[in-house]
């Protein structure tokens, strides 16, 4: 039976011997913190303890509790179990099971008051929780890590940073295999649940991508909202976008993830389907939403075609002023913009976070031989691309490939350094630009040992330099200077230079 507080028998469910199948009592959606103002009462026939479907019940359906009453051959009552959720625990969650067990001989030797008990328990969870998330206005979410290795870690943590939203927890779920439905097993996604209504999480973020099903299946089964790291990704991003341009490619961006996403409630919901006798015959609500967003995609495309034409026409103006280009590439945070801004005395936005700078920008930067030259910064390269991003995106990074010489700015500092210049490399390659020459940078020198430095630059044949502390530039505009001139339209002018 589920009992409400008010006493009343909500549901009676029969069983067999082994099994008790719930009916689906809602979405765990209610506040966080609370329990669901539901107890379970259900009989064992075999006097087995409180199983482990028991425990799971508890946790996913944030019951007030369980019982388990063992029912004797002659109709009485027998053993009785109960369980509940504790609050705490914040540490190892392994030390000990995050539930308590009452056990009594039988149902007159209990001694249990479960209103007053359940009272306790709720103000101490939402005084947990309250204390927990009145720290910052910020919105809450469990981090749950599935890739292994302290590099993804460390990457979900700063895009969820840069997300602007708050970690309650990290789950470490690395080990074991990935759940085809949802993603963790039931054993997890208990420990998710229970960390959700400790920490007042109300989103879990994964640092993989899901299939649409398996989101929907662990948001089912938890009542979380689920985040996969090409939808936080794409957060930032909107978040981000301030031209027109971005915020267009953005939005097509979002679209494309959505679209195979979208369920038969969001269309509903939403105020696509607002009209009358916008629905078409025999057409379902479904179908309505999704040829909204097809035709919506359709519009988008067609704007960011017509931007990226009139680009492309400046873009003409500038080659016919016969300037060459130098584009700054590299992963996020490497220091891009900070270079641009060393090398040209500007002032675009820098942070110590992923993914300030999405738009382009184009400065003139005079050579003491080449003369003026192009130099543009532009949003930063990340590992897995999402490929909706890249599509979106197609126009911008298209711009690349008019650069003459890429100059691939690195964070020498940074612990990843190679792996990050790898994919860079990747998502060149994938973009047809690796014929580009190329240029490294050994970015943040001031902050790197210096034999180390040297042998980076030996091995990587880069330049070393510190965008912030203004270093190395000089050597920079050399090396670049240098590697200009070996383009095919400056043979030309290479060849007045007198050999030193
Ligand atoms: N110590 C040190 N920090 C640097 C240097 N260059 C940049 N930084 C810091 O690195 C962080 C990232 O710099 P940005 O210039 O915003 O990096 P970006 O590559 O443009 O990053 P996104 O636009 O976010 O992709 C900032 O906090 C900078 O102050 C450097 O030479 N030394
Ligand atoms: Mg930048």
């Amino acid at each position: 039976m589920l009992i409400s507080r008010d006493g009343i028998i909500r549901k009676v469910i029969l069983g067999d011997a082994t099994h008790l199948e719930l009916p689906d009592i809602g979405r765990l959606r209610g506040g966080t913190g609370r329990f669901r103002g539901l107890r379970l009462i259900h009989t064992h026939l075999r006097g087995e303890p409180a199983t482990q479907d028991d425990l799971n019940d508890l946790a996913l359906l944030r019951l007030d509790l369980v019982a388990t009453i063992q029912a004797e051959e002659d109709g009485n009552a027998g053993r009785i179990e109960l369980a509940h959720i504790l609050p705490g625990m914040d540490g190892d969650p392994k030390q000990s099971e995050p539930f308590r067990r009452i056990e009594a001989r039988d149902i007159y030797t209990l001694h249990f008051d479960f209103e007053e008990e359940i009272r306790a328990l709720e103000s101490e969870f939402s005084r947990l929780t309250d204390r927990r998330a009145g720290e910052t206005q910020k919105e809450r979410a469990l981090i749950l890590s599935i890739t292994p290795g302290a590099t993804a870690l460390s990457e979900i943590a700063e895009l969820v940073r840069a997300a602007g939203v708050e970690i309650a927890e990290v789950l470490p779920f690395s080990g074991g295999r990935i759940h085809p439905r949802t993603v963790v097993g039931l054993g997890r996604l208990q420990r998710v649940a229970l960390a959700a209504m400790r920490r007042g999480a109300d989103i879990a973020i994964f640092d993989i991508d899901l299939k649409p099903a398996q989101a929907r299946a662990f948001e089912d089964m938890t009542g979380l909202k689920a985040i996969d790291r090409t939808q936080l990704i794409l957060d930032i991003f909107a978040q981000r976008a301030r031209s027109r341009d971005g915020k267009l490619q953005v939005e097509l961006a979002q679209l494309k993830y959505s679209l195979p996403r979208l369920t038969e409630e969001d269309a509903g919901l939403s105020r696509l389907v607002g009209g009358i006798g916008g629905r078409g015959p025999g057409e379902t609500v479904l179908e309505i939403g999704r040829r909204r967003a097809r035709s919506r995609i359709r519009h988008l495309e067609n704007e960011i075609e017509k931007l990226s034409r009139q680009r492309s026409v400046r873009r003409r103006r500038r080659v016919r002023q016969g300037l060459p280009v130098l584009s700054i590439i590299g992963y996020t945070n490497a220091g891009k913009s900070t270079l641009l801004n060393a090398l040209t005395q500007s002032k675009i936005d820098t942070a110590d976070q992923m993914f300030v700078t999405l738009d382009t920008t184009s400065r003139r930067l005079r050579f003491p031989k080449q003369g003026d030259v192009i130099i543009t910064d532009t949003v930063g390269f990340i590992r897995d691309l999402p490929p909706d991003l890249v599509a979106a995106f197609k126009a911008t990074l298209e711009e690349l490939s008019e650069a003459d010489v890429l100059l691939h700015v690195v964070d020498a500092s940074d612990p990843s350094m190679e792996r990050k210049m790898d994919a860079v490399g990747r998502i060149l390659t994938d973009l047809e630009l690796e014929s580009i020459p190329r240029l490294v940078v050994l970015n943040k020198a001031d902050v790197v040992e210096k034999p180390f430095l040297e042998n980076l630059c030996h091995r990587l044949d880069g330049i070393a330099v510190s965008a912030l502390k203004r270093e190395g530039l000089d050597r920079l505009m050399e090396a670049a200077g240098a590697r200009l001139g070996s383009g095919p339209e400056n043979l030309v002018s290479m060849a007045w230079e007198t050999p030193k």
